[in-house]
């Protein structure tokens, strides 16, 4: 895809395909379970995903531009671990639901939240889900539960979900997504043992991105994120985070085990966060890390991959590419202006803060 050197990281801007990455991509593809499920997706998911996966991207190269622009003061982005979110969603049906970080605003879009309305919460304008109040964006209609400021705290609410899933016998899950931070809060480990206890179908995913704010795992962390399955007694499915095949399947034979009622399953997705915790950290950020490393998760690319991978591999052309991409840089364009709009039309008044916070107005 067009690069954007303003927004995005050296490494990306710069990307050129490496044959033994592509190659190591592919083979992540072949293993024993997954592939069969890999092999199912026709060119029309396939694209789907791409579809999707450049939107993601796009979306927070806006969110740049506009912290760039002083639109909005910082922005949570996810870029570089697009597939961990995407590649997860697409394993579900549109009776399931989600409860994602900031970091996974791809699970909206996923969920087809459409982007204006992403772009406008933002933006904090009144006609959105905290009514301007908060950029934490979800919708209950289409399955999102926003994402909660207090890390954890979105593993029992999901677990909660799950179980009622069980409780009414019905073939739906839940899905969340924790930080590899945010898997030391004690909310992570009560909503653990309540899903695997009571064996709700929920699906955990651990989104290794090996940095806590500004403190990287080697000091935050010690030991395998996977052995954990074990000690709540539920599978574990580890993943290359960085490939949406291998989150697809790993999150299609753990829905699948949710849906029979089989139980809560763990995800742990290893991929790399590229930026800064935020906007504002990003010059720091790239000093927690030796250059060496940035340069290695930089060749993985979630989206660069996947493009060689959808050429070398299912002969999909550069043009069909191309056209999505042009498609959606559209959208997002006309998407950021009306939220633009929306917000000098749609600025929230003091008088609307209170607006839904209690039952009985103080
Ligand atoms: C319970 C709680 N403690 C601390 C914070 C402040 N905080 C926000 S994000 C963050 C780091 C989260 O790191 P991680 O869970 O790895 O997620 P990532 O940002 O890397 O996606 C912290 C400490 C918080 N929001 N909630
Ligand atoms: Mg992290």
């Amino acid at each position: 895809m067009k690069r954007y050197p303003a927004y995005e990281f050296p490494e990306y801007v710069e990307w050129t395909e490496d044959p033994n990455v592509i190659e190591a991509y592919h083979q992540v593809t072949q293993q024993a379970e997954r592939s069969a499920l890999i092999e199912a997706l026709d060119e029309v998911r396939l694209l789907d995903l791409y579809r999707q996966l450049v939107t993601a991207r796009l979306h927070d190269i806006q969110l740049k531009r506009w912290v760039k622009q002083g639109v909005i003061t910082k922005a949570w982005l996810g870029s570089g671990e697009e597939a961990v979110t995407i590649g997860m969603c697409s394993a579900l049906g549109e009776g399931d639901v989600v409860g994602p970080m900031i970091r996974n605003a791809g699970a909206l879009i996923a969920r087809g939240v459409p982007l204006d309305v992403c772009f406008a919460a933002y933006l904090g304008t009144t006609d959105t889900i905290a009514r301007g109040r908060d950029l934490h964006i979800g919708d209950p209609t289409r399955g999102v539960i926003p994402p909660i400021s207090h890390v954890g705290d979105l593993v029992p609410v999901m677990a909660g979900c799950a179980l009622a899933f069980k409780l009414r016998k019905e073939p739906r899950v839940a899905m969340t997504w924790t930080g590899d931070g945010a898997t030391a809060t004690g909310i992570f480990h009560e909503g653990m043992r309540v899903a695997s206890a009571l064996s709700a179908p929920l699906i955990s995913v651990i989104q290794d991105n090996q940095v806590a704010l500004g403190t990287p795992n080697s000091q935050h962390h010690h030991g395998d994120f996977s052995a954990w399955g074990a000690v709540y007694g539920i599978p574990c499915y580890e993943v290359d985070g960085n490939n949406v095949l291998d989150c697809y399947a790993a999150a299609q034979l753990a829905a699948n085990r949710g849906r029979q009622g089989l139980g809560a399953s763990l995800i742990v997705a290893k991929t790399f966060r590229m930026g800064g915790h935020a906007t504002h950290d990003e010059r720091e950020a790239r000093g927690l890390f030796d250059d060496s490393v940035y340069q290695y998760w930089g060749a993985r690319d979630p989206i660069g991959c996947y493009e060689s991978w959808l050429k070398r591999y299912r002969g999909i052309s550069e043009e069909t590419l191309q056209n999505i991409e042009a498609t959606v840089s559209q959208e997002v364009d006309e998407a950021a202006r009306y939220a633009q709009a929306r917000k000098v039309s749609h600025a929230p008044e003091p008088e609307e803060l209170e607006l839904g916070v209690y039952a009985v107005p103080l």
